[in-house]
C-alpha cells in the first residue's frame, strides 16, 4: 500500500480495495488559506493536545491489561513499517506525569486521552480489571491537580482481542458490551472524569481494519462494512445512553474524522463525481447522519441490508454535547470500475502543496467540513479534536526546528476563526499530538509530536512548535 502512494497517509483518504487503487490528478490547485477578520480566540477557547493508549502507553502486560486487536496485528511481520511495536511507546503508563507536567508547561486548559478497554475489561466483558482504572484514576487526578480538563477517548481502534475473536463489531452483541464498559468507566471515574468521546474516527477503523487490511483487525472484506459500520454506531448510542443514566453532569461528545471528498476533475469528472459522492456517504454521512437525524444515507442501502434492526435508528441519534472533528486533508476521489464500491483514490490537483506524506495541505478544507456540520446538522457545539502535521518519514531524530509544523498549525487555526466568523459554533482546537508516538502501521518513522522523544532513554524535549503552541494558548491570539 505504502508504495503505490495510496494508503491513508498517503493521501489522507481511502479507497475500497486497495489492489484496484490507482492515481489520476485532479485539476487546478486552488487557494487553500483563509483570512478571517480577527486573529483573536475567545477567552473561553479550549486549548489542548490529543493522544490515544496504544499509541502512547506501552506496558502492554502490566497490572492485569488484556491484548487488543492492535497487539494481535503489530507482531505479525511487515505490518509495521518500521518493524517496531508499542510495548514501549511513549511509555506513558509509567510516565504519566512527565506528560502532565508538559501539557501544564505549555498552559494548556485540556488534555485528550484514550481509555484502553482492555486494561479495564481484559477480555472486553465480565470482570473489572481494578488495576487498570487506577491507571486513568491517577491520570485524571494528576491532570486536574494542574488544572487541566480530561477528555477521554473510549474507543481509539483497540478492541479487546477477546471480543475480536467472538466476531469484533461484525456482531451486535459487540454494541451491548461497548456500553457496558462506557458503564464501568463512568461508574468509578465520573466524579471527576467529565468529558467523554465516545468513538475516535470510526470510519477510520470500519474501513482501514476490515476493508483494507491496513490496521488492526487486518481483515480485507468489503462485506463487513455494513454490519461494523451500523454496529460502531449502535455501541456508541448505547453508551451515550450508559454514560447519562450514570450521571446527568457530564459533556458526552464524539469524534469523526471529517473530510470533503472531492472528485477528479478531467474527461470522466462526472463519473468521479458519482464516486465521491459515495465516499462521503460512506466516510462522512454514515457516521453524522445517524448521530444526529436518525437515518442512514440512500447510498449505503446495499450495505446495510438485512443489518439495521427495528427501534436501532432511535439509539442512535443521541443528543451531544458537543461533536469532535478531526481533520488533516481532503480526500480526492474518481470513479474506478474494478474498484469494489467502485470508488478509487486520486491524486491532488497539480499544483498543490503538499505535506510530507504527499497529501494536500489545505486549510480550506478544515472550513468546510466545519460549515457543513452547522449548515447540515444544526449547528453543534464543535470541537477541533485532532489536527496536526508529520515530519517526513524516517527513522531518524525529529525535526526540532519545525517551522513547517508552526505553519501547518497557524493556517489551519486560521480556517478555524474563519469558521467562528461564519458561525460555526467551534469552542477548541486539539493539537495531533503531544509527544511523538507510535503511528499505527508506520512504527516510529511518523513523527508529529509538539515533543520529541529518545526511544533509548525517554527524554522529552519541546520542539519549536511546542514554545509557539504554548504562547498561542496563553495569549489566545494567533500570530500572522
Ligand atoms: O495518529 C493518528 C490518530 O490515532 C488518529 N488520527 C490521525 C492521527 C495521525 O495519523
Amino acid at each position: 500500500m505504502e508504495q503505490s502512494g495510496v494508503s491513508r497517509r498517503a493521501l489522507g483518504a481511502l479507497a475500497l480495495g486497495g489492489a484496484a487503487m490507482g492515481l489520476s490528478g485532479c485539476e487546478g490547485a486552488h487557494d487553500t488559506d483563509l483570512n478571517p477578520k480577527s486573529r483573536q480566540f475567545p477567552k473561553d477557547f479550549t486549548w489542548g493536545v490529543a493522544s490515544a493508549a496504544f499509541q502512547t502507553e506501552g506496558a502492554q502486560d502490566v497490572d492485569g491489561r488484556g491484548p487488543s486487536v492492535w497487539d494481535v496485528f503489530e507482531k505479525v511481520p511487515g505490518h509495521i513499517k518500521d518493524g517496531s511495536d508499542a510495548t514501549v511507546a511513549t511509555d506513558s503508563y509509567r510516565r504519566y506525569q512527565d506528560d502532565v507536567d508538559l501539557i501544564a508547561g505549555a498552559g494548556l486548559d485540556a488534555y485528550r486521552f484514550s481509555i484502553s478497554w482492555s486494561r479495564v475489561l481484559p477480555s472486553g466483558e465480565g470482570a473489572v480489571n481494578v488495576a487498570g482504572l487506577d491507571h486513568y484514576a491517577r491520570l485524571v487526578e494528576a491532570l486536574l491537580a494542574k488544572d487541566i480538563e480530561p477528555y477521554a477517548t473510549l474507543f481509539h481502534w483497540d478492541l479487546p482481542q477477546g471480543l475480536q475473536e467472538k466476531g469484533g463489531w461484525k456482531d451486535r452483541d459487540t454494541a451491548l458490551r461497548f456500553a457496558d464498559y462506557a458503564r464501568v468507566v463512568v461508574d468509578r471515574l465520573g466524579d471527576r472524569l467529565k468529558n467523554y468521546i465516545i468513538l475516535n474516527e470510526a470510519a477510520v477503523h470500519a474501513v482501514f481494519g476490515h476493508v483494507l487490511g491496513e490496521g488492526a483487525p487486518g481483515l480485507k472484506d468489503e462485506a463487513l462494512l455494513g454490519p461494523v459500520i451500523h454496529h460502531m454506531n449502535l455501541g456508541q448510542g448505547l453508551a451515550i445512553q450508559a454514560l447519562r443514566a450514570g450521571r446527568s453532569d457530564l459533556q458526552v461528545g464524539t469524534t469523526m474524522a471529517l473530510q470533503p471528498c472531492r472528485p477528479a476533475g478531467g474527461p470522466w469528472a462526472i463519473w468521479n463525481r458519482l464516486a465521491s459522492d459515495g465516499l462521503d456517504a460512506l466516510w462522512n454521512k454514515a457516521w453524522l447522519d445517524p448521530l444526529f437525524k436518525g437515518t442512514y444515507p440512500k447510498d449505503m442501502d446495499e450495505f446495510l441490508k438485512g443489518v439495521v434492526q427495528d427501534g436501532d435508528l432511535a439509539i442512535t441519534r443521541q443528543p451531544v454535547d458537543f461533536l469532535g472533528v478531526n481533520y488533516y486533508a481532503p480526500a480526492y476521489v474518481r470513479l474506478d470500475l474494478n474498484a469494489p464500491g467502485k470508488i478509487a483514490v486520486a491524486a491532488p490537483p497539480k499544483g498543490s502543496e503538499l505535506d510530507a506524506f504527499g497529501r494536500h495541505i489545505d486549510p480550506s478544507g478544515l472550513f468546510e467540513v466545519l460549515d457543513r456540520v452547522r449548515r447540515a446538522y444544526a449547528s453543534p457545539k464543535i470541537l477541533v479534536t485532532e489536527n496536526g502535521c508529520s515530519d517526513a518519514f524516517s527513522n531518524g531524530p525529529a525535526v526540532l526546528n519545525d517551522q513547517f509544523r508552526i505553519a501547518y498549525l497557524r493556517r489551519h487555526l486560521q480556517a478555524v476563526l474563519a469558521a467562528r466568523e461564519a458561525g460555526c459554533d467551534v469552542r477548541g482546537y486539539f493539537e495531533w499530538t503531544l509527544i511523538d508516538n507510535f503511528e499505527w502501521d508506520l512504527g516510529y518513522t511518523s513523527k508529529f509530536g509538539l515533543v520529541a522523544m529518545d526511544r533509548k532513554t525517554g527524554v522529552r524535549t519541546p520542539k519549536a512548535s511546542y514554545a509557539w503552541f504554548k504562547a498561542l494558548a496563553e495569549s489566545g491570539r494567533l500570530p500572522v
